[in-house]
């Protein structure tokens, strides 16, 4: 048997729960899902098992995923606050990804452009269906842009877009003509591209390269700059990092894409460094812009506070400065203090509590870091719609078969560029710091980081959720607001992790604090205990009519 740490949890077996969960489907249903739950068993060094990830849903399955308008609109484009962006579609589309992710910004000054508050749609009818939608969509980019004047543009499609065929690109191109000086890009992110929003990510990150980063070469001053690329600042998260950066001495010349602005944006790749938190939605730019820039990357995490300090030291020792890494270490020394208190009052009601995360594409597993430091075991964990590499590890990506589905989306390559490409360190520098333990251009993946004999579901459902809960009751759920109530009608707290509902920051000391807390508070509270649903007391309902009949 394995050496490696099994999941401490005395009547989980996950093998069981495949077995029973799988018995559910049809043959053809069982083929597939089978090979999208697995137990992560293995012997030391050996590989993790293969998951089948990134392929369609069983159409009648209810996921969990969003579609690829969501990735790219709401996830990668959205939190940047001054590039205006219009939505062609129904107002539902526009809406439903204005606001409800929480990713904050802070505009500098009054004079700085902010078009976070507002919401941008054609609100297409069906007569637009029918005739086309192109007059209506440059007649709202002219509007918008003579009320606004922003120096960017992005117009995003919705479904009906690409179904009806209007063309996004050329009306892009006409508002550039008539209005020099604007920056006007599209994205054919169609809702039904893809299987999920990873595709839109893709494709986001395509339009920035192309038309976005690079284009000026307006740095911030600072003599330690580097990108974190994938962080959004979901409930300030990014505000926090950007609190510890500047304590430390280290400049943030942007972020993709929390509190970010289109400037700092076009000079991305000034900076000497890119970090990547989130892999999936991001990794195409950090590749892109070491083959163009020269500029080198390395996976980190700021969620979990050892987590904040291995990354912290990891770009000092990047940079290679003494005395940089003297002011990481003070600044680690002074937050972890108030992290240790609030950690210890947690520890003793989290130690030994169980957990199971279903999270987007890189969050189930940066959250396992704040609950291993609260002593708590997680026994089971999957992504909505990662890829292989996000669960195995990116020494995988040759072994990826490509489908259908994924060639439908853009692949561009990119060339070094004549001007400003400019290798960051010598051959020999890099050499030294892979010594030092800095694995560039990896992410190692979330299984490799989690015990052995725990469970592994990619894109779960609710009948695999409810049996999980059924069977195995873990202490707390996080997921989404799409489970929550499901998972908290059967009596289990949850934890939202996408937009933390009303919570966050969770990311870096302050946010680790944050967190403690309100896991202690979610595992002592008992009003989900105790509530029981109508059926749990009578499980049998019966309805009667209730009406006048006049008096016949
Ligand atoms: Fe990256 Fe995200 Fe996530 Fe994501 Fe998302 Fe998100 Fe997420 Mo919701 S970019 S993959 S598409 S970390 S919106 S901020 S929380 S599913 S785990």
């Amino acid at each position: 048997m394995s050496d490696l740490p099994v999941a401490d949890y005395m009547s989980f077996d996950p093998e069981k729960f495949k077995e029973e969960a799988l018995d559910a489907y049809s043959s053809k249903a069982n083929k597939k899902r089978s090979r999208q739950i697995v137990v992560n068993k293995r012997e030391q060094n050996e590989a993790v098992p293969e998951i089948l990830a990134n392929t369609r849903t069983i159409p009648g399955i209810l996921t969990m995923r969003g579609c690829c308008y969501a990735g790219c609109k709401g996830v990668v484009l959205g939190p940047t606050r001054d590039i205006l962006q219009i939505v062609h579609g129904a107002i539902g589309c526009s809406f439903y990804a204005w606001g409800t992710r929480r990713n904050k910004t802070r505009v500098p000054s009054p004079e700085d452009q902010n078009f976070m508050p507002y919401m941008f749609s054609t609100d297409l009818q069906e007569d637009e269906i029918v005739f086309g939608g192109e007059k209506k969509l440059r007649a709202a980019a002219e509007e918008a842009y003579k009320i606004f004047h922003p120096k960017a543009m992005a117009l995003f499609s919705t479904c009906p877009v690409g179904l009806i065929g209007d063309d996004v690109h050329k009306v892009a191109r006409e508002l550039e003509e008539a209005h020099p000086g604007l920056n006007a890009f599209a994205f054919s992110c169609e809702g039904y591209k893809g299987v999920s929003q990873s595709a839109g990510h893709h494709i986001a990150n395509n339009k920035l390269m192309m038309k976005v980063i690079g284009i000026s070469e307006k740095s911030k001053p600072g003599k330690y700059r580097f990108n974190i690329l994938g962080e959004y600042n979901i409930g300030g998260d990014a505000f926090e990092m950007e609190r510890l950066a500047d304590k430390m001495g280290l400049t943030i010349q942007c972020t993709l894409s929390g509190n970010s602005c289109y400037d700092e944006m076009t000079a991305a790749q000034t900076a000497d460094l890119n970090v990547v938190m989130c892999h999936r939605s991001i990794n195409y730019v950090a590749e892109m812009m070491e083959t163009k820039f020269g500029i080198p990357w390395f996976k980190v995490e700021f969620i979990g506070a050892d987590a904040t300090s291995r990354a912290f030291r990891k770009i000092a020792e990047y940079f290679g400065d003494d005395e940089l890494k003297a002011a990481v270490e003070k600044v680690i020394a002074e937050e972890m203090v108030d992290v240790e208190k609030a950690r210890t009052e947690a520890y003793e009601i989290c130690k030994g509590k169980t957990v199971a995360l279903f999270v987007g594409g890189s969050r189930a597993h940066h959250y396992q870091n704040l609950f291993k430091e609260l002593g708590m075991n997680v026994i089971a964990a999957g992504y909505e719609f990662a890829h292989r590499d996000d669960y195995e590890g990116r020494k995988i990506i040759p072994s990826i078969t490509v489908d259908a589905d994924s060639r439908n989306i853009e692949q561009i390559s990119v060339q070094p560029d004549e001007k400003q490409f400019r290798p960051r360190k010598t051959p020999e520098e890099m050499d030294k710091l892979r010594k030092e333990g800095i694995r560039f251009d990896d992410y190692k993946g979330m299984m490799n980081d989690m015990p052995g004999n725990t469970l592994i579901i990619d894109d779960i459902n609710h009948h695999e959720m409810e049996m999980l809960i059924e069977k195995y009751h873990p202490d707390i759920i996080a997921a989404g607001i799409k489970e929550k109530y499901v998972v908290q009608k059967q009596g289990i707290p949850m934890k939202q992790l996408h937009s933390y509902d009303y919570s966050g920051p969770y990311a870096g000391y302050k946010g680790a604090v944050n967190f403690y807390k309100e896991i202690s508070r979610l595992l002592t509270q008992t009003p989900f205990k105790l509530a029981k649903a109508p059926w749990q007391e009578h499980p049998e309902l019966t309805a009667s009519y209730v009406y006048n009949d006049g008096g016949r």
